[in-house]
């Protein structure tokens, strides 16, 4: 059990909305849970608007507020700053909290281009030197059923892998009058459907196959080109409605929508899906991989199960097996409820504080790396110029 004795480690965290919320449940319960060998302290939260600022910080406990990033740089009681903010402004908060000697941990996607993401890394290698870690936030990697499914590939039990299909679909715009937000403004976000969700997909199938992609086929659409002007109240809740004639029209600048297909490093053949709009899919990240030796499939609308076909079988018996990853020998699960108690969202959040904690009391860089983001950032860059190109499309009966 930690102690009051254990070494604490300041966190200073930049933004309180969606991502600054779930961060904050994050490291405010990670102790309850887990035995980790530095505590977290709510050192300071910044914020640009201190009183929504001071909301969240009332709320969760953290002991300061700060107006300005910078100052919270500043502080001596900050040893660790946790980037929660739009991707505009990730590449000039990190570099500069890793070359005043704190850690990083960063939301993803890691940049809003390939160059920001290349100086991050840059910085991140500088800071190492000196025993200075940074991580990207690619929860999804602490979901026990996709660190299962890794482990499973791993060990070679579904063999040589042919094919990876993965699917990111959400429907918060569905309606046409959802609002604009700086999601939909290239000059803040980098791209839409595909750095916010496809990012994620990226990140998602190379950890688990431990390949790279190496090559890219892309389309990617707006399907709704103007929205109205008002920014919702809560980012926490997505999409919204606003009543026709209410506001001002805006630009929506990124994708609604990208689709690729891509080639791993081992060979497989891959195809990837990142939307906004598939009505009815709420945060459904679906992965399936078909391997000389069987197959694993995973939704996280239902987060807890792993599918696995095992070719091995017999055939009078075979088929896809669910398991339910909630037994205390899978990843995480020692730590929480008896089996079959679920986990939900916010439990990635709290896994990635977990690795984070230890591996910086352990000497070690924590994973994913800023590198590992440069990757994810090189891959969204190829499929934006892909379908830009449009030099593989082929028309129909043309
Ligand atoms: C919005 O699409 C979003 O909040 C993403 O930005 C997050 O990364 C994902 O976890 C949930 O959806």
């Amino acid at each position: 059990m930690t102690d009051d004795s254990t070494a604490t480690l300041g966190i200073g965290m930049v933004g309180y909305s969606f991502m600054g919320v779930v961060h904050s449940h994050a490291w405010r319960n990670v102790r309850s849970f887990f035995d980790v060998p530095l505590v977290p302290r709510l050192a300071a939260l910044a914020g640009r608007n201190v009183e929504a600022a001071t909301a969240v910080a009332d709320k969760f406990g953290w002991e300061h507020v700060e107006s300005d990033w910078r100052a919270l740089l500043a502080r001596d009681d900050v040893d660790l700053v946790d980037v929660c903010t739009p991707g505009d402004t990730h590449a000039e908060i990190a570099i500069a909290a890793l070359d005043a000697g704190k850690h990083v941990l960063c939301e993803k996607p890691l940049a809003n281009s390939v160059s920001e993401a290349a100086e991050m890394a840059a910085a991140a290698a500088r800071a190492r030197q000196a025993g200075v870690r940074a991580m990207v936030g690619f929860t999804y990697r602490r979901v026990p059923a996709i660190v299962l499914a890794r482990n499973l590939v791993a060990e070679g039990r579904i063999g040589e892998i042919r094919h990876v299909r993965a699917q990111y679909l959400q429907d918060w715009l569905v309606d046409r009058q959802a609002p604009m937000s700086w999601r939909l403004e290239k000059s803040r976000a980098g791209s839409g459907a595909l750095g916010d969700i496809g990012a994620h997909i990226v990140d998602l199938t190379q950890f688990i196959t431990g390949e790279q992609i190496t090559g890219v086929s892309a389309l990617m659409e707006t399907f709704v080109k103007q929205r109205p002007a008002a920014e919702p109240a809560a980012e926490v809740k997505l999409g919204g409605h606003v009543d026709a004639g209410d506001a001002p029209l805006a630009d929506v600048t990124v994708d609604d929508a990208a689709v690729f297909t891509g080639r791993f490093s081992g060979g497989a053949l891959a195809t990837f899906e990142a939307t906004r709009y598939a009505a009815g899919r709420k945060n459904a990240i679906r992965i399936e991989i078909n391997g000389s030796l069987g197959s694993l499939a995973f939704d996280f609308e239902d987060m807890n199960v792993l599918h696995f076909y095992d070719d091995s079988e017999s055939s009078q018996t075979a088929g896809f097996r669910r398991i339910l990853v909630t037994e205390p020998d899978h990843p995480f699960l020692a730590a929480w409820w008896p089996p079959g108690h679920l986990l939900g969202y916010e439990h990635g959040f709290t896994h990635q504080a977990v690795d984070l904690v230890t591996a910086l009391a352990d000497g070690r860089g924590p994973e994913p790396t800023f590198d590992d983001g440069l990757r994810v950032q090189q891959v969204l860059a190829a499929v934006e110029q892909s379908a830009a190109k449009d030099s593989a499309w082929t028309v129909v009966g043309g």
